[in-house]
């Protein structure tokens, strides 16, 4: 299979309502789309890619770089058999996971369709439809997040997760359990703590959380590892699982009982699936993530939470709870359970927008 051109691009998409995390508010999304042409057919790729370099180093301008320089010319016009050859030739650039992410996981859903099965089949899925959760940012008040964890648990949602900082923490936990004794509950503080912190981070032992994800620096799998033996909360960890060889090393120190998988995060499929096998073999369960994606990157986290050990419902949550309008249709629903249906064409599955992704645009370039 040969990759004829590349084009890029950056949309502006508003959330429906301004996310915020320890990192700081985000209420206008950038996502960096690829499309590949490949015998005049057009594959989509969504780079997960942030605006400012606070989740990970890569921001939408890094991506943009490396892809135009570096990834894109060293497989165009090329014959690609397989993923391996793509990540090959890929390997020579250090790090930018982000951006090799986003061809690796185009040419993927190309390939299911060449192979006439849809992508979560091609990967191996087992699953028609899979648990999803939502990701409630910080809020003004306590009341607000209450509000708003209602409407959720209403619409269906199976597990929330709230974002957590210092000063919007144990508190809130606290009067979150009041009210939802019973509701399947974790928090996200997004790397906001140190280790000093493990005497009040333990405080959050008596609420029954499913998790703590991430609570300290995202290159600190040591920390997370002293941290974890003093904790009967099972830690997650996201930013810190960057690739296959630090998922290892998490489970090698103990820095984590549960893994969340985000493909656009480490590289692409191949390597999620790597990851998603290390896992398996130690009992560790694993979760997809999410980064605020279109209904593009959306279909690839789908795809991917069909495999066997996405055991615990995912930051996938149905198009409505991002945009007025997503690129894709149809959009994602949530549906009976809580559960998004897994799509079933060939490929990545969905049909992409291109006159709402036209409008959207901001910037574009076709590298050939
Ligand atoms: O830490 O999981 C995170 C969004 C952007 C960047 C990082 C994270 C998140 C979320 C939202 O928590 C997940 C989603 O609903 O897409
Ligand atoms: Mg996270």
């Amino acid at each position: 299979m040969k990759i004829d051109a590349v084009e890029l691009r950056v949309l502006k998409m508003r959330l429906l309502k301004p996310f915020r995390t320890s990192f700081g508010v985000q209420q206008d999304r950038y996502p960096l789309l690829v499309r590949l042409e490949i015998d005049g057919r057009s594959h989509w790729g969504e780079c997960v890619a942030g605006e400012g370099p606070w989740y990970s180093y890569e921001t939408v301008e890094t991506a943009w770089s490396i892809l135009k320089g570096y990834l894109i010319p060293s497989i165009l016009g090329r014959e690609l058999r397989d993923v391996a050859a793509l990540e090959a030739l890929f390997l020579p650039v250090r790090g930018h996971r982000m951006a090799k992410a986003c061809i690796e996981m185009a040419f993927t859903a190309a390939l299911a369709e060449a192979a006439r099965k849809p992508l979560s089949r091609y990967l191996g899925g087992v699953r028609d439809r899979v648990e999803t959760g939502v990701s409630v940012g910080i809020q003004a008040t306590v009341d607000e997040l209450l509000d708003t964890m209602a409407n959720h648990l209403q619409e269906g949602y199976r597990r929330i997760k709230v974002k957590i900082e210092p000063g919007w923490d144990v508190d809130v936990i606290a009067a979150i359990r009041q009210r939802y004794p019973e509701a399947t509950l974790m928090a996200d503080a997004n790397s906001a703590y140190e280790l000093d912190d493990a005497a009040h981070l333990t405080e959050l032992d008596r609420f029954g959380l499913l998790m703590l994800e991430q609570p300290l620096a995202a290159g600190d799998l040591v920390d997370h590892a002293a941290l974890q033996r003093q904790m009967r909360t099972p830690i997650c960890l996201d930013e810190s699982i960057e690739d296959a060889r630090s998922a290892r090393h998490a489970i090698q120190l103990g820095a984590c009982r549960v893994m969340n998988i985000k493909p656009g995060r480490v590289g692409g499929f191949a390597e999620a699936q790597r990851i998603h096998d290390l896992a398996q073999a130690a009992s560790i369960p694993v979760w997809c993530g999410g980064m605020l994606e279109t209904g593009i990157g959306r279909a690839c986290n789908v795809a991917l939470a069909t495999l066997p050990g996405f055991r615990l419902p995912g930051d996938i949550s149905a198009s409505d709870r991002y945009w007025a309008e997503d690129i894709i249709d149809p959009p994602f629903t949530l549906q009976r359970g809580g559960t998004i249906g897994v799509p079933t064409r060939w490929g990545l599955g969905v049909r992409v927008r291109v006159d709402l992704v036209e409008r959207l645009t901001v910037r574009q370039e076709t590298v050939r």
